[in-house]
Protein backbone atom coordinates (compact mmCIF):
# COMPACT_ATOMS: atom_id res chain seq x y z
CA UNK A 1 0.00 0.00 0.00
CA UNK A 2 1.24 3.69 -0.83
CA UNK A 3 2.04 5.87 2.47
CA UNK A 4 -1.18 8.54 2.52
CA UNK A 5 0.77 12.47 2.41
CA UNK A 6 0.64 13.88 6.19
CA UNK A 7 -1.92 16.75 5.65
CA UNK A 8 -2.36 19.78 8.45
CA UNK A 9 -5.79 20.93 8.72
CA UNK A 10 -6.76 24.55 9.93
CA UNK A 11 -10.33 25.95 9.63
CA UNK A 12 -13.20 24.49 8.02
CA UNK A 13 -14.69 26.58 5.02
CA UNK A 14 -18.16 27.02 3.43
CA UNK A 15 -18.51 28.30 0.03
CA UNK A 16 -21.83 29.13 0.23
CA UNK A 17 -23.41 29.95 -3.06
CA UNK A 18 -26.91 31.72 -4.15
CA UNK A 19 -28.45 33.20 -6.79
CA UNK A 20 -31.29 36.02 -6.60
CA UNK A 21 -34.60 35.72 -7.07
CA UNK A 22 -35.43 38.72 -9.25
CA UNK A 23 -38.82 38.00 -9.83
CA UNK A 24 -39.90 38.76 -5.85
CA UNK A 25 -37.26 41.39 -6.15
CA UNK A 26 -38.92 43.83 -7.97
CA UNK A 27 -41.95 42.62 -7.25
CA UNK A 28 -41.30 43.72 -3.15
CA UNK A 29 -42.17 47.56 -2.37
CA UNK A 30 -39.22 49.64 -0.88
CA UNK A 31 -39.58 49.47 2.51
CA UNK A 32 -39.45 45.25 2.15
CA UNK A 33 -36.11 45.97 0.17
CA UNK A 34 -34.39 48.40 2.60
CA UNK A 35 -35.44 45.78 5.56
CA UNK A 36 -34.11 42.72 3.45
CA UNK A 37 -30.64 45.25 2.73
CA UNK A 38 -30.39 46.24 6.69
CA UNK A 39 -30.71 41.85 7.67
CA UNK A 40 -28.03 41.38 5.09
CA UNK A 41 -26.12 44.64 6.34
CA UNK A 42 -26.13 43.52 10.00
CA UNK A 43 -25.28 39.95 8.60
CA UNK A 44 -22.42 41.05 7.41
CA UNK A 45 -21.19 43.23 9.42
CA UNK A 46 -20.86 40.33 12.05
CA UNK A 47 -17.93 39.11 10.13
CA UNK A 48 -15.65 41.71 10.63
CA UNK A 49 -15.49 40.73 14.78
CA UNK A 50 -14.77 37.32 13.50
CA UNK A 51 -12.22 38.46 11.67
CA UNK A 52 -10.76 40.36 13.94
CA UNK A 53 -11.09 37.83 16.97
CA UNK A 54 -9.04 35.53 14.83
CA UNK A 55 -11.81 33.14 14.92
CA UNK A 56 -12.44 32.70 11.08
CA UNK A 57 -12.63 34.49 8.33
CA UNK A 58 -15.20 35.33 5.67
CA UNK A 59 -15.29 37.00 1.66
CA UNK A 60 -18.12 37.92 -0.39
CA UNK A 61 -17.94 38.21 -4.27
CA UNK A 62 -20.98 38.00 -6.99
CA UNK A 63 -20.29 35.26 -9.76
CA UNK A 64 -20.49 35.79 -13.29
CA UNK A 65 -22.82 33.86 -15.54
CA UNK A 66 -26.06 32.01 -14.54
CA UNK A 67 -24.28 28.97 -12.44
CA UNK A 68 -24.99 31.57 -9.37
CA UNK A 69 -25.33 35.04 -8.45
CA UNK A 70 -23.20 35.52 -5.38
CA UNK A 71 -21.11 33.68 -3.16
CA UNK A 72 -20.17 33.78 0.63
CA UNK A 73 -17.30 32.19 1.26
CA UNK A 74 -16.78 31.76 5.20
CA UNK A 75 -13.58 30.10 7.20
CA UNK A 76 -14.29 29.02 10.79
CA UNK A 77 -13.31 26.85 13.66
CA UNK A 78 -15.87 23.71 13.40
CA UNK A 79 -18.83 22.99 10.84
CA UNK A 80 -21.04 23.93 13.91
CA UNK A 81 -19.86 27.62 13.42
CA UNK A 82 -20.22 26.96 9.70
CA UNK A 83 -24.15 25.90 9.95
CA UNK A 84 -24.85 28.48 12.22
CA UNK A 85 -23.98 31.33 9.62
CA UNK A 86 -25.73 29.38 7.06
CA UNK A 87 -28.29 29.13 9.06
CA UNK A 88 -28.19 32.87 9.92
CA UNK A 89 -27.96 34.15 6.49
CA UNK A 90 -31.42 31.97 6.17
CA UNK A 91 -33.21 33.58 8.98
CA UNK A 92 -32.82 36.85 7.37
CA UNK A 93 -35.13 38.70 5.48
CA UNK A 94 -33.06 38.97 2.31
CA UNK A 95 -32.65 35.33 2.22
CA UNK A 96 -36.56 34.73 0.91
CA UNK A 97 -35.06 36.66 -2.06
CA UNK A 98 -32.60 34.50 -3.06
CA UNK A 99 -32.56 30.80 -3.91
CA UNK A 100 -29.82 28.03 -2.88
CA UNK A 101 -26.87 27.59 -6.20
CA UNK A 102 -24.75 25.66 -4.82
CA UNK A 103 -22.05 24.85 -2.21
CA UNK A 104 -19.33 23.26 -1.07
CA UNK A 105 -17.74 21.98 2.43
CA UNK A 106 -14.23 21.79 2.91
CA UNK A 107 -11.15 22.19 5.24
CA UNK A 108 -8.16 24.11 4.63
CA UNK A 109 -5.36 21.66 4.07
CA UNK A 110 -1.70 21.52 3.63
CA UNK A 111 0.38 18.26 3.01
CA UNK A 112 4.28 17.45 3.57
CA UNK A 113 4.57 16.76 -0.23
CA UNK A 114 7.15 19.52 -0.02
CA UNK A 115 7.98 20.11 3.50
CA UNK A 116 11.28 19.96 4.45
CA UNK A 117 10.40 16.79 6.51
CA UNK A 118 9.74 16.16 10.17
CA UNK A 119 12.31 17.91 12.43
CA UNK A 120 11.13 17.21 15.33
CA UNK A 121 9.22 20.96 15.70
CA UNK A 122 5.41 21.20 15.77
CA UNK A 123 4.17 22.76 12.55
CA UNK A 124 1.20 24.34 14.29
CA UNK A 125 3.98 26.29 16.37
CA UNK A 126 5.12 27.62 13.54
CA UNK A 127 3.28 31.25 12.49
CA UNK A 128 4.30 30.95 8.70
CA UNK A 129 2.47 27.41 8.69
CA UNK A 130 -0.25 28.79 10.81
CA UNK A 131 -1.13 31.71 9.12
CA UNK A 132 -1.48 29.60 5.91
CA UNK A 133 -4.11 27.40 8.10
CA UNK A 134 -5.74 30.12 9.17
CA UNK A 135 -5.49 32.45 6.94
CA UNK A 136 -7.54 36.04 6.59
CA UNK A 137 -9.55 35.97 2.86
CA UNK A 138 -7.69 38.60 0.84
CA UNK A 139 -10.13 41.23 -0.60
CA UNK A 140 -8.70 40.81 -3.93
CA UNK A 141 -10.49 42.59 -6.69
CA UNK A 142 -11.67 38.22 -8.36
CA UNK A 143 -11.99 35.36 -6.94
CA UNK A 144 -12.00 31.49 -8.63
CA UNK A 145 -13.00 28.47 -7.31
CA UNK A 146 -13.20 24.91 -8.83
CA UNK A 147 -13.76 21.72 -7.17
CA UNK A 148 -11.07 18.60 -8.32
CA UNK A 149 -10.34 15.28 -7.80
CA UNK A 150 -6.76 13.40 -8.55
CA UNK A 151 -7.61 9.86 -11.11
CA UNK A 152 -8.22 6.85 -9.66
CA UNK A 153 -8.08 4.24 -12.86
CA UNK A 154 -6.41 1.42 -13.66
CA UNK A 155 -3.43 3.03 -15.89
CA UNK A 156 -3.51 6.48 -14.04
CA UNK A 157 -3.80 6.49 -10.09
CA UNK A 158 -2.67 8.46 -8.07
CA UNK A 159 -3.54 6.96 -4.93
CA UNK A 160 -1.31 4.11 -6.08
CA UNK A 161 1.69 6.08 -6.97
CA UNK A 162 4.68 5.98 -4.15
CA UNK A 163 5.24 8.81 -2.23
CA UNK A 164 8.31 9.46 -3.24
CA UNK A 165 7.01 9.62 -7.37
CA UNK A 166 4.53 11.93 -5.58
CA UNK A 167 6.80 13.99 -4.07
CA UNK A 168 8.16 14.87 -7.17
CA UNK A 169 5.38 15.65 -9.30
CA UNK A 170 4.40 17.59 -6.48
CA UNK A 171 7.69 19.60 -6.38
CA UNK A 172 6.76 20.85 -10.46
CA UNK A 173 3.57 21.66 -9.91
CA UNK A 174 4.80 23.78 -6.88
CA UNK A 175 7.14 25.65 -9.08
CA UNK A 176 4.76 26.64 -11.66
CA UNK A 177 2.40 27.61 -8.65
CA UNK A 178 5.69 30.12 -7.48
CA UNK A 179 5.86 31.60 -10.42
CA UNK A 180 2.55 32.80 -9.78
CA UNK A 181 3.75 34.53 -6.12
CA UNK A 182 2.07 37.76 -5.96
CA UNK A 183 -0.38 37.61 -8.47
CA UNK A 184 -2.39 34.53 -7.52
CA UNK A 185 -3.21 33.72 -3.93
CA UNK A 186 -4.37 30.01 -3.46
CA UNK A 187 -5.91 28.50 -0.80
CA UNK A 188 -6.47 24.32 -0.75
CA UNK A 189 -8.94 23.12 1.27
CA UNK A 190 -9.75 19.52 1.53
CA UNK A 191 -13.05 17.59 1.20
CA UNK A 192 -12.49 13.81 1.46
CA UNK A 193 -15.08 13.00 3.13
CA UNK A 194 -17.17 16.20 3.06
CA UNK A 195 -18.50 16.57 0.04
CA UNK A 196 -18.33 15.38 -3.40
CA UNK A 197 -14.81 16.17 -4.77
CA UNK A 198 -11.51 15.80 -3.50
CA UNK A 199 -10.59 19.58 -2.93
CA UNK A 200 -11.49 22.85 -3.51
CA UNK A 201 -9.26 25.25 -5.21
CA UNK A 202 -9.98 28.52 -4.55
CA UNK A 203 -7.49 31.51 -5.98
CA UNK A 204 -7.77 35.29 -5.81
CA UNK A 205 -6.31 38.00 -7.82
CA UNK A 206 -6.23 41.36 -8.76
CA UNK A 207 -6.23 40.64 -12.29
CA UNK A 208 -8.75 37.90 -13.36
CA UNK A 209 -6.50 36.71 -16.52
CA UNK A 210 -4.28 35.40 -14.21
CA UNK A 211 -6.53 32.35 -12.71
CA UNK A 212 -6.70 31.59 -17.22
CA UNK A 213 -3.14 31.91 -17.35
CA UNK A 214 -2.28 29.73 -13.75
CA UNK A 215 -4.33 27.37 -14.59
CA UNK A 216 -3.74 26.79 -18.13
CA UNK A 217 0.00 26.29 -17.70
CA UNK A 218 -1.11 23.75 -14.93
CA UNK A 219 -2.76 21.66 -17.09
CA UNK A 220 0.23 20.87 -19.17
CA UNK A 221 2.47 19.58 -15.62
CA UNK A 222 2.00 15.95 -15.02
CA UNK A 223 0.23 16.47 -11.95
CA UNK A 224 -2.99 18.24 -13.87
CA UNK A 225 -2.24 17.01 -16.87
CA UNK A 226 -2.75 12.93 -16.32
CA UNK A 227 -4.14 13.17 -12.79
CA UNK A 228 -6.48 16.05 -12.46
CA UNK A 229 -10.11 16.02 -12.82
CA UNK A 230 -11.70 18.78 -12.79
CA UNK A 231 -15.33 20.24 -11.14
CA UNK A 232 -17.36 23.56 -12.15
CA UNK A 233 -15.49 26.86 -12.20
CA UNK A 234 -16.93 30.15 -10.47
CA UNK A 235 -15.70 33.20 -11.27
CA UNK A 236 -16.44 36.44 -9.69
CA UNK A 237 -15.88 39.93 -8.46
CA UNK A 238 -15.29 41.30 -4.92
CA UNK A 239 -18.49 42.65 -3.29
CA UNK A 240 -19.09 45.79 -0.68
CA UNK A 241 -22.24 46.70 0.71
CA UNK A 242 -22.20 49.59 -1.58
CA UNK A 243 -21.33 47.65 -4.69
CA UNK A 244 -24.12 44.77 -3.84
CA UNK A 245 -27.16 47.64 -3.40
CA UNK A 246 -25.84 49.04 -6.50
CA UNK A 247 -26.52 45.64 -8.05
CA UNK A 248 -29.85 45.27 -6.54
CA UNK A 249 -31.18 48.67 -7.34
CA UNK A 250 -34.33 48.48 -9.47
O1 LIG B 1 1.74 24.32 -0.13
C1 LIG B 1 2.68 24.73 -0.82
O2 LIG B 1 2.84 25.88 -1.24
C2 LIG B 1 3.69 23.70 -1.22
C3 LIG B 1 3.52 23.30 -2.61
C4 LIG B 1 2.08 22.93 -2.99
C5 LIG B 1 1.34 21.82 -2.58
C6 LIG B 1 1.70 20.71 -1.61
C7 LIG B 1 1.28 23.70 -3.89
C8 LIG B 1 1.66 24.90 -4.46
N1 LIG B 1 0.09 23.05 -4.08
C9 LIG B 1 0.07 21.90 -3.28
C10 LIG B 1 -0.96 20.99 -3.16
MN1 LIG B 1 -1.36 23.53 -5.43
N2 LIG B 1 -2.82 24.11 -6.68
C11 LIG B 1 -3.84 23.29 -7.13
C12 LIG B 1 -4.51 23.95 -8.21
O3 LIG B 1 -5.98 23.66 -11.80
C13 LIG B 1 -5.15 22.78 -11.50
O4 LIG B 1 -4.48 22.18 -12.38
C14 LIG B 1 -4.93 22.41 -10.05
C15 LIG B 1 -5.60 23.34 -9.04
C16 LIG B 1 -3.93 25.20 -8.37
C17 LIG B 1 -4.30 26.27 -9.36
C18 LIG B 1 -2.85 25.27 -7.40
C19 LIG B 1 -2.03 26.37 -7.23
N3 LIG B 1 -2.39 21.86 -4.95
C20 LIG B 1 -2.09 20.98 -3.94
C21 LIG B 1 -3.15 19.99 -3.86
C22 LIG B 1 -3.22 18.82 -2.87
C23 LIG B 1 -2.60 17.66 -3.58
C24 LIG B 1 -2.48 16.41 -2.78
O5 LIG B 1 -2.42 16.45 -1.55
O6 LIG B 1 -2.44 15.34 -3.46
C25 LIG B 1 -4.05 20.28 -4.86
C26 LIG B 1 -5.34 19.55 -5.20
C27 LIG B 1 -3.57 21.45 -5.54
C28 LIG B 1 -4.18 22.03 -6.63
N4 LIG B 1 -0.34 25.30 -5.80
C29 LIG B 1 0.86 25.70 -5.24
C30 LIG B 1 -0.87 26.37 -6.49
C31 LIG B 1 0.05 27.49 -6.36
C32 LIG B 1 -0.22 28.87 -6.97
C33 LIG B 1 1.10 27.06 -5.59
C34 LIG B 1 2.34 27.86 -5.18
C35 LIG B 1 2.12 28.44 -3.80
C36 LIG B 1 3.25 29.27 -3.34
O7 LIG B 1 4.39 28.78 -3.32
O8 LIG B 1 2.98 30.41 -2.99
Amino acid sequence: MSEAALTLEGWYALHDFRSLNWTTWTAADDEERAVALDELNAFIDEWSGVEEAKLGSSAWYSIVGQKADFVMMHLRESLEDLNKLETAFNKTAFAPFTTKAYSYVSIVELSNYNSGGDNGEDPMQNPHIAARLKPALPKARHICFYPMNKKRELADNWYMLDMAKRKELMYSHGLIGRGYAGKVKQIITGSVGFDDWEWGVTLFAEDALQFKKLVYEMRFDEVSARYGEFGSFYVGNLLTSESFEEMLKV
